[in-house]
């Protein structure tokens, strides 16, 4: 995690150095340091395949860093993975809102696979290049430790607000049969976990591994479940809750002895979809998910 938000303040900093040589970077050209990919406009809608990221492959070396700039009209996740298999957990935007953007810094080299997790036939590919062995790439090296120094030193603000976020979304994996989820928060008050689904339509499962740094079970290692105000029975194997619920179902409250505060203040969309339903969903009720604007 630190290394990434080092090297993005190191990219940072070679920005804001070409600058000053700009000749030095010049014949980096395309698949350098950094990619831009665009969601294809409608590509909520299937037609547009192959290319529904534009473009649908980006090549860069090793240290790069690939934004995603949703220039559609709806809202698309860029999630490492494939529809078939699902994601892989290297990188995941989550619900990136019509003219909001996300970026991934690439560490090692090697194909990557994504795809969107609410319009599965979106997908691409990120192709990492190990970084080539002549002079400039060297200068790279050089720069980045000596901005890394730097960066210790004035970076440590956003260096937290940057693990606070990515350090959460480690600590659980969640999945629905049925709809999305929208949203999970925590209330510390009452030590509750609060799982909003969207777009139920079906009876569903929601599978949830928590991490008891995150919220912390009872002494004998169990949690409560309500839905709807409602104690529920549910399954519970080790940390992964299996927990069925009905139609129509927005809120699962997930009860332990204790919740992290520092959780709740974190407003975090987590997609975790089961792909069929999915594109029920999104077929059924397209007209309700336009962001109204
Ligand atoms: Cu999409």
């Amino acid at each position: 995690m630190k290394k990434s938000v080092c090297l993005s303040f190191s990219l940072l900093a070679i920005f804001s150095l070409i600058a000053v040589a700009p000749s030095a970077f010049a014949e980096h050209g395309e698949g350098g340091m950094s990619a831009t990919v665009e969601n294809a406009a409608g590509s909520s809608t299937p037609g547009c395949e192959p290319d529904c990221f534009i473009p649908s492959t980006v090549v860069i070396t090793v240290g790069g860093t690939v934004t995603w700039e949703n220039t559609d009209t709806m809202a698309h996740t860029s999630s490492s993975g494939t529809p078939v298999d699902g994601p892989d957990g290297v990188f995941d935007s989550s619900l990136v809102m019509a003219g909001a953007s996300f970026s991934h810094t690439f560490d090692s080299a090697g194909t990557f696979d994504y795809f969107c997790m609410v319009h599965p036939w979106m997908t691409g590919t990120v192709i990492v290049e190990a970084e080539a062995e002549h002079g400039e790439e060297m200068e790279h090296t050089e720069m980045e430790e000596m901005e890394h120094t730097e960066m210790e030193e004035m970076g440590h603000g956003d260096d937290h607000a940057a693990n606070g976020v990515e350090d959460i979304s480690d600590q659980f994996t969640a999945s629905v049969t049925s709809g999305v989820i929208h949203h999970i928060g925590a209330n510390s008050d009452d030590d509750t976990l609060l799982v909003h689904l969207f777009g139920a339509d079906d009876d569903g499962e929601l599978k949830i591994t928590l991490n008891k740094d995150i919220i912390t079970p009872f002494d004998d290692g169990s949690y409560f479940v309500l839905i709807n105000s409602e104690e529920v029975e549910f399954e519970q194997m080790g940390r992964t809750l299996h927990i069925d619920y009905d139609a129509g179902t927005e809120k699962i409250e997930i009860v332990g002895s204790h919740v992290v505060p520092e959780f709740g203040t974190i407003a975090m969309i987590i997609l975790a979809v089961a792909i069929v339903s999915i594109i029920a969903i999104t077929t059924k009720t397209k007209i309700s998910l336009i962001p109204r604007l």
